[in-house]
């Protein structure tokens, strides 16, 4: 509630359309809960079809040729977003703040590692906003043939709750630096901090209709967007189930571009040669970071059979360490769920996996008397066909399972309809490159989980995703190739 009955802040819980505060159509809102409490944050604004007609068409209007956007410099796209990084940068600490009020992650973490990302995210992409270049391209005859980076028009973004603020700048980054106007819908769980980013698009002088950002639910609004004949390219980050349901909205009605980063069940492989403390430091971290929930949380952890059972002893230890609690204290490393509906489903996975015959080697239950905080959770002796092994959790358990031999442990990684990330920590170069070169992942790790840089592309391969994110390769995603070829008189040579 200080964040909301703040006269500062009150503005920032309606939708943000063409520059303006507005309230939803309908009128409707919902609350925003603290996940460490259960309690009402605040109500915000709900967006529905109506919402998202009025975003599209602000949205439109600030692409037709000729408006202030498009006629705006790259270099000058690119002066606004290092703007924008700026303000995000000197709100540092506020958005840090409501962040983790918001969604529960531990300030430490959100101050520490979110918002510097989202920082460095758009200032990689306020750099690349006046050199995405085309090519001069020898055809035959007397042409002169080239090509030209344009913007697809309309993009609908639709981002999650785990990293919100930072999943905002992934997506703004390339769209706004390559000249694409945005509708964005923010997860219902974590609307906060994307509607204060908002104000600051506003306070930096992108053109009104260039970013408009709407709270509101999947089936409602997010269904309006996918769906809507005017919008151009949706960029969805969330589950594969609704990954499914988008292609489908996108061949139902205009073909709309779609880009894809959905979940994963991502492998990550412990070789006898590996350095014993480092693997199970790096393993703790790759599947409990943000409270588990990433999409590419290494959440089938295969250890080589001769030491197998040293590595499970050391991950029970080390996940019986772990500080768990009011995420506002600097010392905790892991706050609550996100929602009650993830919380139930977690739990829900924890009593599979014990009814399905794995061990529970530490865990298993609820963290505190309120809020949604789960134990962090090791499961050994797990197999490959058990359910835990097999979907995606999205919570602090821990999947151990035993192998034998490098050909085994490549075959059983893959036998997965996911695809998006994946590591193995071994000090034998060779054995690594066979690793990493034989499986099917966006994403490869070697003795290292989760490093990210807004210069190296992530996505999936197979059920994972469709297209990548960030880095150079980010920028594809975002541009029509338009070829332009014009006759000459005569070709000189
Ligand atoms: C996994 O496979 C084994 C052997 O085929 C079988 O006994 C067991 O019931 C299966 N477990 C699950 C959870 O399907
Ligand atoms: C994304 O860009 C790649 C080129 O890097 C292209 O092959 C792919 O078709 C694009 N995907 C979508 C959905 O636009
Ligand atoms: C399920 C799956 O994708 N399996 C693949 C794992 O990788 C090997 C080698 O690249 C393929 O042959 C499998 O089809």
């Amino acid at each position: 509630s200080k964040v909301c009955n703040n006269a500062r802040d009150s503005s920032f819980v309606q939708l943000f359309i063409n520059n303006e505060w507005h309230d939803a159509v309908n009128g409707k809102t919902f609350p925003t809960i603290n996940p460490s409490t259960g309690e009402v944050i605040c109500q915000v604004a709900e967006a529905d079809e109506a919402d998202v007609n009025k975003a599209v068409k602000a949205a439109r209007d600030a692409f037709r040729l000729g408006s202030p956007w498009r006629r705006t410099d790259a270099s000058h796209r690119g002066l606004l977003l290092n703007r924008l990084a700026d303000a995000i940068e000197r709100d540092s600490a506020y958005l840090a703040e409501l962040e983790t009020l918001d969604n529960g992650k531990p300030y430490a973490v959100a101050y520490s590692v979110d918002l510097p990302n989202v920082v460095k995210c758009l200032r990689y992409y306020a750099g690349w906003a006046d050199k995405w270049e085309g090519k001069t391209i020898p055809i035959d005859g007397d042409f002169f043939c080239y090509t030209r980076h344009e913007p697809i028009g309309v993009c609908g973004q639709i981002i999650p709750w785990n990293f919100p603020l930072l999943m905002q700048a992934w997506k703004l980054g390339p769209a706004l630096a390559t000249g694409n106007t945005v509708v964005m819908k923010v997860a219902e769980q974590t609307p906060l901090t994307a509607l204060y980013v908002a104000s600051l698009v506003k306070e930096v002088g992108f053109p009104e209709g260039v970013v408009n950002i709407l709270a509101g639910m999947g089936p409602t609004a997010g269904a309006a967007i996918v769906r809507h004949m005017d919008v151009d390219k949706v960029a969805f980050t969330g589950s594969t189930e609704v990954g499914h349901l988008i292609q489908q909205a996108s061949g139902s009605s205009n073909l709309k571009k779609v880009t894809l980063e959905l979940g994963g069940k991502s492998p990550n492989i412990i070789l006898s040669d590996a350095n014993m403390e480092d693997a199970v430091e790096q393993s703790h971290f790759a599947l409990f970071f943000n409270q588990g929930q990433c999409c590419c949380a290494g959440s089938r952890t295969y250890v080589q059979e001769d030491v197998y059972e040293e590595f499970l002893e050391r991950s029970a230890e080390r996940a019986k360490r772990r500080l768990v609690g009011d995420p506002f204290d600097l010392k905790t490393e892991q706050g609550p769920q996100v929602d009650l509906e993830q919380f139930n489903k977690i739990l829900g996975y924890i009593s599979t996996g014990k009814r399905e015959g794995a061990k529970l080697m530490c865990g298993g239950g609820v963290a505190a008397n309120k809020g949604y905080f789960i134990q962090p959770t090791v499961f050994g002796d797990v197999q490959d066909n058990m359910t835990i092994a097999r979907e995606e959790i999205f919570g602090p358990v821990m999947q151990i399972l035993k192998f034998k031999s490098l050909e085994e442990v490549v075959e059983r990684a893959n036998d997965t309809k996911y695809g998006l990330a994946a590591a193995v920590f071994t000090k034998d170069i060779d054995k690594a490159h066979y690793i990493s070169n034989g499986l099917r992942a966006g994403t490869v790790w070697i003795n290292c989980y989760d490093v990210f840089g807004a210069q190296a592309p992530f996505g999936g391969y197979k059920a994972s995703g469709i297209g990548r994110e960030l880095g150079e390769y980010g920028l594809t995603n975002y541009t029509e190739v338009k070829t332009v070829t014009i006759r000459v008189p005569q070709k000189n040579s």
